[in-house]
Protein backbone atom coordinates (compact mmCIF):
# COMPACT_ATOMS: atom_id res chain seq x y z
CA UNK A 1 0.00 0.00 0.00
CA UNK A 2 3.20 2.46 -0.23
CA UNK A 3 2.91 5.33 -2.50
CA UNK A 4 6.13 4.63 -4.91
CA UNK A 5 5.50 7.86 -7.25
CA UNK A 6 3.38 10.40 -8.09
CA UNK A 7 2.93 11.21 -11.55
CA UNK A 8 1.86 15.06 -13.44
CA UNK A 9 0.86 14.58 -17.08
CA UNK A 10 -0.52 17.61 -18.38
CA UNK A 11 -2.70 17.18 -21.43
CA UNK A 12 -5.26 19.47 -23.72
CA UNK A 13 -8.12 18.58 -25.47
CA UNK A 14 -10.03 21.01 -27.45
CA UNK A 15 -13.42 22.13 -26.38
CA UNK A 16 -15.85 21.76 -29.12
CA UNK A 17 -17.71 25.02 -27.83
CA UNK A 18 -16.00 27.36 -25.58
CA UNK A 19 -18.13 27.82 -22.07
CA UNK A 20 -18.30 31.62 -21.01
CA UNK A 21 -19.09 32.55 -17.72
CA UNK A 22 -18.14 36.36 -16.17
CA UNK A 23 -14.75 35.41 -14.58
CA UNK A 24 -13.19 33.67 -17.63
CA UNK A 25 -13.69 31.56 -20.88
CA UNK A 26 -12.81 27.90 -21.07
CA UNK A 27 -11.63 26.49 -24.97
CA UNK A 28 -9.72 23.65 -24.45
CA UNK A 29 -9.68 20.85 -21.66
CA UNK A 30 -5.66 21.94 -20.08
CA UNK A 31 -5.82 19.59 -17.18
CA UNK A 32 -3.44 17.46 -15.72
CA UNK A 33 -3.85 13.97 -14.86
CA UNK A 34 -2.43 12.58 -11.64
CA UNK A 35 -1.00 9.16 -11.29
CA UNK A 36 -0.46 7.45 -7.68
CA UNK A 37 1.84 4.20 -8.12
CA UNK A 38 1.73 2.06 -5.61
CA UNK A 39 3.87 -1.08 -4.38
CA UNK A 40 1.49 -3.05 -5.28
CA UNK A 41 1.50 -2.23 -8.93
CA UNK A 42 -2.04 -0.38 -8.42
CA UNK A 43 -1.92 3.30 -10.39
CA UNK A 44 -4.82 5.38 -9.22
CA UNK A 45 -5.82 8.66 -10.90
CA UNK A 46 -7.62 11.68 -11.30
CA UNK A 47 -7.82 15.25 -12.52
CA UNK A 48 -6.69 18.71 -11.93
CA UNK A 49 -8.48 21.49 -13.59
CA UNK A 50 -6.11 24.67 -13.60
CA UNK A 51 -8.66 27.68 -13.33
CA UNK A 52 -6.66 30.42 -12.94
CA UNK A 53 -9.30 33.36 -12.78
CA UNK A 54 -10.66 31.15 -9.66
CA UNK A 55 -7.94 29.96 -7.83
CA UNK A 56 -4.65 31.84 -9.24
CA UNK A 57 -2.87 27.77 -10.69
CA UNK A 58 -2.28 27.16 -13.94
CA UNK A 59 -1.71 23.99 -15.62
CA UNK A 60 2.26 24.31 -15.18
CA UNK A 61 2.20 25.29 -12.30
CA UNK A 62 0.16 22.02 -11.01
CA UNK A 63 2.57 20.27 -12.34
CA UNK A 64 5.03 21.91 -10.83
CA UNK A 65 4.05 22.01 -7.80
CA UNK A 66 2.75 18.35 -7.62
CA UNK A 67 6.25 16.63 -9.07
CA UNK A 68 8.73 19.24 -7.38
CA UNK A 69 6.97 20.07 -3.90
CA UNK A 70 3.82 17.37 -3.13
CA UNK A 71 5.42 13.99 -4.45
CA UNK A 72 8.84 14.27 -2.68
CA UNK A 73 7.08 14.68 1.09
CA UNK A 74 4.61 12.13 0.21
CA UNK A 75 6.31 8.70 -1.71
CA UNK A 76 6.59 6.45 1.12
CA UNK A 77 3.49 6.91 2.90
CA UNK A 78 0.96 4.37 2.52
CA UNK A 79 -2.96 4.93 1.11
CA UNK A 80 -4.09 4.37 4.36
CA UNK A 81 -2.25 7.48 5.77
CA UNK A 82 -4.57 10.00 4.25
CA UNK A 83 -4.38 12.60 6.76
CA UNK A 84 -0.99 12.40 7.22
CA UNK A 85 -0.95 13.28 3.05
CA UNK A 86 -3.17 16.13 3.57
CA UNK A 87 -1.07 17.51 6.54
CA UNK A 88 1.83 17.74 4.53
CA UNK A 89 0.16 19.40 1.21
CA UNK A 90 -1.50 21.69 3.48
CA UNK A 91 2.39 23.07 4.54
CA UNK A 92 1.82 25.02 0.99
CA UNK A 93 -0.66 27.76 1.16
CA UNK A 94 -3.34 27.22 -2.15
CA UNK A 95 -3.09 25.07 -5.19
CA UNK A 96 -6.61 23.61 -4.34
CA UNK A 97 -7.07 21.35 -7.63
CA UNK A 98 -3.09 19.94 -7.04
CA UNK A 99 -3.74 18.67 -3.65
CA UNK A 100 -7.47 17.55 -4.65
CA UNK A 101 -6.28 15.42 -7.50
CA UNK A 102 -3.76 13.78 -5.35
CA UNK A 103 -6.26 13.14 -2.49
CA UNK A 104 -8.69 11.49 -5.20
CA UNK A 105 -6.22 9.37 -6.60
CA UNK A 106 -4.72 7.84 -3.54
CA UNK A 107 -8.44 7.18 -2.81
CA UNK A 108 -8.29 5.85 -6.15
CA UNK A 109 -5.87 3.45 -5.78
CA UNK A 110 -6.99 2.55 -1.80
CA UNK A 111 -10.15 1.27 -3.76
CA UNK A 112 -8.15 -0.71 -6.18
CA UNK A 113 -6.23 -2.16 -3.30
CA UNK A 114 -9.22 -3.40 -1.50
CA UNK A 115 -11.69 -4.19 -4.46
CA UNK A 116 -14.19 -1.80 -3.78
CA UNK A 117 -15.77 1.16 -4.76
CA UNK A 118 -14.41 4.51 -3.25
CA UNK A 119 -18.01 5.68 -3.15
CA UNK A 120 -18.89 2.60 -1.17
CA UNK A 121 -15.85 3.26 1.22
CA UNK A 122 -17.09 6.94 1.26
CA UNK A 123 -20.68 7.03 2.69
CA UNK A 124 -22.28 4.37 -0.16
CA UNK A 125 -26.01 6.20 0.16
CA UNK A 126 -26.49 5.90 -3.44
CA UNK A 127 -25.11 5.03 -6.74
CA UNK A 128 -26.57 8.06 -9.06
CA UNK A 129 -27.68 11.61 -9.10
CA UNK A 130 -29.71 13.84 -11.19
CA UNK A 131 -27.64 16.19 -13.47
CA UNK A 132 -27.59 19.77 -13.50
CA UNK A 133 -26.17 21.53 -16.66
CA UNK A 134 -24.54 24.85 -16.68
CA UNK A 135 -25.50 26.84 -19.48
CA UNK A 136 -22.66 29.50 -20.64
CA UNK A 137 -22.82 32.93 -21.84
CA UNK A 138 -24.47 33.44 -25.08
CA UNK A 139 -27.58 34.69 -26.87
CA UNK A 140 -30.85 33.52 -25.29
CA UNK A 141 -32.13 32.09 -28.28
CA UNK A 142 -29.21 30.00 -28.30
CA UNK A 143 -29.10 29.21 -24.60
CA UNK A 144 -32.84 28.20 -24.91
CA UNK A 145 -31.50 25.64 -27.73
CA UNK A 146 -28.93 24.27 -26.12
CA UNK A 147 -31.24 23.56 -22.83
CA UNK A 148 -33.57 22.00 -25.45
CA UNK A 149 -30.66 19.75 -26.95
CA UNK A 150 -30.08 18.55 -23.30
CA UNK A 151 -33.41 18.04 -22.26
CA UNK A 152 -34.18 15.75 -25.23
CA UNK A 153 -30.61 13.88 -25.74
CA UNK A 154 -29.90 13.63 -22.07
CA UNK A 155 -33.08 14.07 -19.86
CA UNK A 156 -31.57 16.95 -18.06
CA UNK A 157 -34.42 19.38 -16.27
CA UNK A 158 -32.04 21.30 -14.06
CA UNK A 159 -29.84 23.99 -15.41
CA UNK A 160 -27.74 26.87 -13.97
CA UNK A 161 -27.88 29.87 -15.76
CA UNK A 162 -24.19 31.84 -15.87
CA UNK A 163 -25.00 34.91 -15.09
CA UNK A 164 -22.96 38.11 -14.74
CA UNK A 165 -20.59 40.84 -16.26
CA UNK A 166 -22.97 41.47 -19.12
CA UNK A 167 -25.74 43.96 -18.40
CA UNK A 168 -28.49 42.87 -15.87
CA UNK A 169 -31.02 42.97 -18.35
CA UNK A 170 -29.70 40.44 -20.85
CA UNK A 171 -29.31 37.96 -17.97
CA UNK A 172 -32.55 38.29 -16.92
CA UNK A 173 -33.61 37.70 -20.78
CA UNK A 174 -32.09 34.41 -20.79
CA UNK A 175 -33.56 33.02 -17.51
CA UNK A 176 -37.15 34.20 -18.21
CA UNK A 177 -37.11 33.24 -21.62
CA UNK A 178 -36.17 29.51 -20.49
CA UNK A 179 -38.75 29.56 -17.62
CA UNK A 180 -41.56 30.83 -20.26
CA UNK A 181 -40.08 28.05 -22.97
CA UNK A 182 -40.18 25.04 -20.48
CA UNK A 183 -42.66 26.00 -17.73
CA UNK A 184 -42.18 24.57 -14.34
CA UNK A 185 -40.75 21.32 -16.18
CA UNK A 186 -37.61 22.91 -15.43
CA UNK A 187 -35.62 23.78 -12.33
CA UNK A 188 -33.63 27.04 -12.64
CA UNK A 189 -30.65 28.72 -10.64
CA UNK A 190 -28.30 31.49 -11.79
CA UNK A 191 -24.41 31.93 -10.89
CA UNK A 192 -22.62 35.19 -11.36
CA UNK A 193 -19.07 34.42 -11.02
CA UNK A 194 -19.08 37.54 -9.04
CA UNK A 195 -19.59 39.56 -11.89
CA UNK A 196 -21.75 42.06 -10.35
CA UNK A 197 -22.17 44.70 -7.89
CA UNK A 198 -24.56 43.55 -4.20
CA UNK A 199 -26.80 46.53 -6.07
CA UNK A 200 -26.80 45.16 -9.48
CA UNK A 201 -27.34 41.26 -7.78
CA UNK A 202 -30.06 43.05 -5.66
CA UNK A 203 -31.84 44.45 -9.15
CA UNK A 204 -31.59 41.28 -10.94
CA UNK A 205 -33.04 38.86 -8.28
CA UNK A 206 -35.66 41.41 -8.29
CA UNK A 207 -36.17 41.19 -12.42
CA UNK A 208 -36.59 37.35 -11.69
CA UNK A 209 -38.47 37.44 -8.49
CA UNK A 210 -41.51 35.54 -10.40
CA UNK A 211 -38.78 32.85 -12.33
CA UNK A 212 -38.95 30.34 -9.42
CA UNK A 213 -35.83 30.10 -9.06
CA UNK A 214 -33.77 27.35 -6.37
CA UNK A 215 -30.46 29.14 -6.12
CA UNK A 216 -28.47 31.89 -6.64
CA UNK A 217 -24.46 31.94 -6.74
CA UNK A 218 -21.68 33.94 -6.06
CA UNK A 219 -23.78 37.14 -7.75
CA UNK A 220 -21.09 39.51 -6.27
CA UNK A 221 -17.68 38.81 -4.42
CA UNK A 222 -17.49 37.77 -0.88
CA UNK A 223 -14.71 40.39 -0.56
CA UNK A 224 -17.78 43.14 -0.42
CA UNK A 225 -18.16 42.35 2.79
CA UNK A 226 -21.58 44.30 4.09
CA UNK A 227 -22.60 44.58 0.42
CA UNK A 228 -23.14 41.01 0.31
CA UNK A 229 -24.34 40.59 3.70
CA UNK A 230 -27.14 43.27 2.65
CA UNK A 231 -28.02 41.59 -0.43
CA UNK A 232 -27.89 37.84 0.94
CA UNK A 233 -30.09 39.24 3.72
CA UNK A 234 -32.91 40.19 1.34
CA UNK A 235 -32.82 37.45 -0.87
CA UNK A 236 -35.76 34.58 -0.20
CA UNK A 237 -33.66 31.65 -1.79
CA UNK A 238 -30.29 30.13 -0.21
CA UNK A 239 -27.29 32.11 -1.55
CA UNK A 240 -24.70 29.53 -2.63
CA UNK A 241 -20.89 30.16 -1.87
CA UNK A 242 -18.51 29.03 -4.50
CA UNK A 243 -15.31 29.72 -5.46
CA UNK A 244 -15.19 32.27 -2.01
CA UNK A 245 -15.81 29.36 -0.32
CA UNK A 246 -12.14 26.81 -0.78
CA UNK A 247 -11.61 26.11 2.44
CA UNK A 248 -13.83 24.93 5.24
CA UNK A 249 -12.70 27.94 7.30
CA UNK A 250 -13.95 30.17 4.34
CA UNK A 251 -16.96 27.88 4.64
CA UNK A 252 -17.23 29.64 8.39
CA UNK A 253 -16.51 32.61 7.60
CA UNK A 254 -18.62 33.32 4.91
CA UNK A 255 -21.85 31.40 6.50
CA UNK A 256 -21.43 32.73 10.19
CA UNK A 257 -20.78 36.57 8.39
CA UNK A 258 -23.82 36.31 6.81
CA UNK A 259 -22.88 36.42 3.37
CA UNK A 260 -23.72 33.04 2.26
CA UNK A 261 -26.61 30.44 3.00
CA UNK A 262 -25.51 27.31 0.72
CA UNK A 263 -22.22 25.91 0.12
CA UNK A 264 -21.36 24.39 -3.57
CA UNK A 265 -18.78 21.41 -2.92
CA UNK A 266 -16.33 20.42 -5.84
CA UNK A 267 -14.58 17.35 -5.66
CA UNK A 268 -11.90 19.58 -8.08
CA UNK A 269 -10.71 21.77 -5.17
CA UNK A 270 -11.22 19.59 -2.22
CA UNK A 271 -10.84 16.10 -3.48
CA UNK A 272 -12.92 13.23 -1.37
CA UNK A 273 -10.67 13.98 2.05
CA UNK A 274 -11.79 17.91 2.38
CA UNK A 275 -15.36 17.81 0.81
CA UNK A 276 -15.46 15.38 3.84
CA UNK A 277 -15.33 18.00 5.98
CA UNK A 278 -16.73 20.67 4.43
CA UNK A 279 -19.99 18.45 4.17
CA UNK A 280 -19.83 17.78 7.59
CA UNK A 281 -19.50 21.38 8.26
CA UNK A 282 -21.93 22.28 6.19
CA UNK A 283 -24.51 19.59 8.05
CA UNK A 284 -23.32 21.20 11.26
CA UNK A 285 -23.76 25.04 10.53
CA UNK A 286 -27.30 23.59 9.05
CA UNK A 287 -26.90 25.03 5.36
CA UNK A 288 -27.57 23.27 2.03
CA UNK A 289 -24.69 22.07 -0.63
CA UNK A 290 -25.01 21.72 -3.98
CA UNK A 291 -22.65 19.34 -6.08
CA UNK A 292 -20.36 22.03 -8.04
CA UNK A 293 -19.11 21.61 -11.60
CA UNK A 294 -15.42 22.72 -11.90
CA UNK A 295 -15.31 22.32 -15.52
CA UNK A 296 -14.10 19.08 -14.98
CA UNK A 297 -13.57 16.46 -17.39
CA UNK A 298 -15.01 12.77 -17.35
CA UNK A 299 -12.12 11.66 -14.57
CA UNK A 300 -12.82 14.44 -12.77
CA UNK A 301 -17.13 14.17 -13.03
CA UNK A 302 -16.26 10.64 -12.34
CA UNK A 303 -14.96 12.10 -9.02
CA UNK A 304 -17.50 14.19 -8.06
CA UNK A 305 -20.39 12.01 -9.05
CA UNK A 306 -19.00 8.94 -6.62
CA UNK A 307 -18.77 11.77 -3.99
CA UNK A 308 -22.26 13.44 -4.53
CA UNK A 309 -23.95 10.03 -4.65
CA UNK A 310 -22.32 8.67 -1.53
CA UNK A 311 -23.76 11.53 1.01
CA UNK A 312 -27.79 12.44 1.43
CA UNK A 313 -26.88 15.67 1.87
CA UNK A 314 -25.04 16.24 -1.96
CA UNK A 315 -27.36 13.33 -3.73
CA UNK A 316 -30.57 15.39 -2.76
CA UNK A 317 -30.37 17.98 -5.62
CA UNK A 318 -28.88 17.60 -9.05
CA UNK A 319 -25.33 17.80 -9.22
CA UNK A 320 -23.42 19.68 -12.46
CA UNK A 321 -21.81 16.85 -13.70
CA UNK A 322 -22.71 17.40 -17.93
CA UNK A 323 -19.84 20.26 -18.96
CA UNK A 324 -17.50 17.54 -20.60
CA UNK A 325 -20.51 17.26 -22.91
CA UNK A 326 -18.76 20.15 -24.43
CA UNK A 327 -15.58 18.26 -25.04
CA UNK A 328 -14.45 17.06 -28.08
CA UNK A 329 -12.70 13.95 -26.57
CA UNK A 330 -11.64 12.04 -23.42
CA UNK A 331 -9.00 10.04 -21.88
CA UNK A 332 -12.03 7.53 -20.49
CA UNK A 333 -11.49 4.13 -21.98
CA UNK A 334 -15.62 3.71 -21.33
CA UNK A 335 -17.55 7.15 -21.71
CA UNK A 336 -19.25 8.57 -18.52
CA UNK A 337 -23.28 8.16 -20.62
CA UNK A 338 -26.06 11.09 -19.25
CA UNK A 339 -29.31 8.79 -19.72
CA UNK A 340 -33.10 9.97 -18.20
CA UNK A 341 -30.97 12.77 -16.51
CA UNK A 342 -29.06 11.03 -14.55
CA UNK A 343 -25.58 10.03 -13.91
CA UNK A 344 -24.13 6.52 -12.30
CA UNK A 345 -21.39 6.27 -10.60
CA UNK A 346 -19.14 3.84 -12.54
CA UNK A 347 -19.33 0.72 -10.98
CA UNK A 348 -15.91 -1.07 -10.11
CA UNK A 349 -12.98 -0.86 -7.36
CA UNK A 350 -11.79 2.40 -6.20
CA UNK A 351 -12.95 4.77 -9.26
CA UNK A 352 -14.48 2.34 -11.56
CA UNK A 353 -12.54 3.96 -14.84
CA UNK A 354 -9.42 3.42 -16.27
CA UNK A 355 -7.56 5.69 -18.95
CA UNK A 356 -7.72 4.77 -22.39
CA UNK A 357 -3.42 4.92 -23.16
CA UNK A 358 -4.29 5.56 -27.02
CA UNK A 359 -5.78 9.06 -25.80
CA UNK A 360 -3.48 9.79 -23.03
CA UNK A 361 -0.37 9.97 -25.86
CA UNK A 362 -2.39 11.40 -28.47
CA UNK A 363 -3.62 14.69 -25.93
CA UNK A 364 -0.44 14.65 -23.36
CA UNK A 365 1.62 17.91 -23.91
CA UNK A 366 4.73 16.99 -22.19
CA UNK A 367 6.53 14.87 -24.71
C1 LIG B 1 -18.87 27.58 -11.44
O1 LIG B 1 -19.72 27.05 -10.74
O2 LIG B 1 -18.50 28.70 -11.12
C2 LIG B 1 -16.76 28.57 -13.60
C3 LIG B 1 -15.63 29.06 -13.06
C4 LIG B 1 -15.16 28.11 -12.15
O3 LIG B 1 -14.16 28.16 -11.45
O4 LIG B 1 -16.01 27.06 -12.11
C5 LIG B 1 -17.00 27.23 -13.10
C6 LIG B 1 -18.34 26.85 -12.64
MG1 LIG C 1 -19.96 28.83 -9.41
Amino acid sequence: MKITQIEAIPFSIPYVKPLKFASGEVHAAEHVLVRVHTDDGVVGVAEAPPRPYTYGETQAGIVAVITGIFAPQIVGLTVLEREAVAERMARTVGNPTAKAAIDMAIWDALGRILGLPVGDLLGGYADRMRVSHMLGFDEPAAMVAEAERMRETYGISTFKVKVGRRPVEWDTAVVRALRERFGDSIELYVDGNRGWTAAESQRAMKQMADLDLLFAEELCPADDVLGRRWLVEQLDVPFIADESVPTPADVTREVLGGSATAISIKTARTGFTGSQRVLHLAEGLGVETVLGNQIDGQLGTACAVTFGAAHPHTARYAGELSNFLDMSDDLLAEPLQIVAGLLHRPSGPGLGVDIDTEKLDRYRVDN
